[in-house]
C-alpha cells in the first residue's frame, strides 16, 4: 500500500490538493525539467491524485518539491486531470494555506519555483496571499472566431502564466444558471482556435477560454469571469492566472493604470484583488491577491488489488 499525504484547500471555491509527501523523486535541475519528468514518468501518480474516485474533474493538484533557486522556499508542479500546469494562482494561494496550515511558512515575503518562473509572495497575519505573478503580456488583439451558429466572437490572447482567450462579446450572461452554456461555448470557441491553428508563443495551446461579463455589483468586483480549463471543468475561483492574463491587456489597452486595483469576480461569487507594474510596453508584472481555506489533511492510500487505484482518465 503506497501513501500520498495530501492537505485539501479551496481558494474562493476552487480547490487545491497539495501533496506534501509522496514516492515521487525528481532528477531535473529546472522546474520546467521536473514537470516534464512528472509528464513522462509519473502521470499514473497524477490520475491517482486528481481523477476520480479520489478526486474529481474540478480538483488541481499541488506536488512540492525541493526549490530550485537558492532564495526560495519550495518548487511546485500544478497539474489536473488531464496534465500539468505552467503555473496556478488559485494553487498557489492554496498552497501557502497548507503550509500555514502545517506551520512551515511565517508571515512575510517568500518565493516559491514553478516551472514558468519563480513567483514572490507576501502572507499576511490572517493568511492573505499577494503574488507577484510571472511577467504577463498579450500576443493577439480582437482575434476572431466563427461559431457553428455564425456568430462572430473575438478575444484576445494573452499569457498570465497559462495561455488564455479572453472575450468580451460572447453574448451570455456570466451567472452560474447559465454554465452549461457558458461551458458549451467555451469548448466550441476552444476548438475553433484550434482547427485555425491559433496557439501561444512556441506553439503552446490556447487552453483557458475566460468569457468576461459584468460583475453581480460594482460595489463587489470591476468584472466577473467564467473560465473553461483544460481538462472541461470551469474554475469555481477568479482563475489568479486568467485575471494576470486580463490584467496585461487592460494595461496594453490604456484600460487600467500602473498600481491601480481591478477586481475580479468569479461565477460563483468570489472575487480576487489585482494591480499591475509595468516591466515594457507589452508587459506587466500582476499582484494577485487571495485567500485559501484548509478543508481536509489527510492520506492517500493506492492499493493495488483496487482496479482504479491509479484513477480513471476521462
Ligand atoms: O488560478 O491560475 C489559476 C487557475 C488555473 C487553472 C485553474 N485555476
Amino acid at each position: 500500500m503506497e501513501r500520498i499525504r495530501v492537505i485539501d484547500t479551496h481558494t474562493g471555491g476552487e480547490p487545491t490538493r497539495v501533496v506534501i509527501s509522496s514516492p515521487i523523486g525528481f532528477d531535473g535541475a529546472s522546474m520546467a525539467e521536473r514537470r516534464a519528468q512528472f509528464q513522462t514518468e509519473y502521470d499514473h501518480y497524477r490520475r491517482a491524485i486528481v481523477c476520480e474516485p479520489r478526486g474529481n474533474d474540478v480538483m488541481v493538484g499541488a506536488l512540492l518539491t525541493e526549490p530550485v533557486e537558492p532564495t526560495s522556499l519550495a518548487g511546485v508542479v500544478f497539474f489536473n486531470n488531464v496534465g500539468t500546469l505552467g503555473m496556478c494562482g488559485h494553487g498557489l494561494i492554496g498552497v501557502v494555506a497548507a503550509l500555514r496550515f502545517l506551520e512551515s511558512i511565517d508571515v512575510g515575503t517568500h518565493r516559491i519555483d514553478t516551472p514558468v518562473g519563480t513567483v514572490q509572495f507576501d502572507l499576511s497575519v490572517e493568511g492573505i496571499v499577494r503574488l507577484q505573478n510571472v511577467p504577463s503580456y498579450r500576443v493577439a488583439a480582437d482575434v476572431p472566431v466563427r461559431l457553428a451558429t455564425g456568430q462572430v466572437v473575438h478575444g484576445d490572447v494573452a499569457w498570465g502564466g497559462n495561455w488564455f482567450f479572453i472575450c468580451h462579446d460572447h453574448g451570455l450572461a456570466v451567472e452560474l444558471a447559465n454554465v452549461r452554456q457558458l461551458e458549451s461555448l467555451s469548448r466550441e470557441i476552444r476548438a475553433v482556435l484550434q482547427e485555425q491553428d491559433r496557439v501561444g508563443n512556441n506553439g503552446e495551446v490556447i487552453d483557458h477560454i475566460e468569457l468576461i461579463g459584468p460583475p453581480s455589483s460594482p460595489h463587489i468586483a470591476d468584472a466577473k469571469n467564467f473560465v473553461l480549463c483544460p481538462g472541461g471543468a470551469y474554475d469555481r475561483s477568479p482563475c489568479g492566472t486568467g485575471t494576470s492574463a486580463k490584467i496585461a491587456c487592460l494595461a496594453v489597452r490604456g484600460e487600467l493604470q500602473e498600481g491601480a486595483v481591478y477586481r475580479q469576480e468569479s461565477i460563483v461569487g468570489s472575487v480576487f484583488a489585482a494591480s499591475y507594474r509595468r516591466l515594457t510596453a507589452e508587459r506587466v508584472e500582476p499582484t494577485v491577491e487571495g485567500i485559501a481555506h484548509v478543508n481536509g489533511d489527510g492520506e492517500l492510500l493506492l492499493d493495488a488489488s483496487d482496479p482504479f487505484c491509479m484513477g480513471i482518465q476521462s
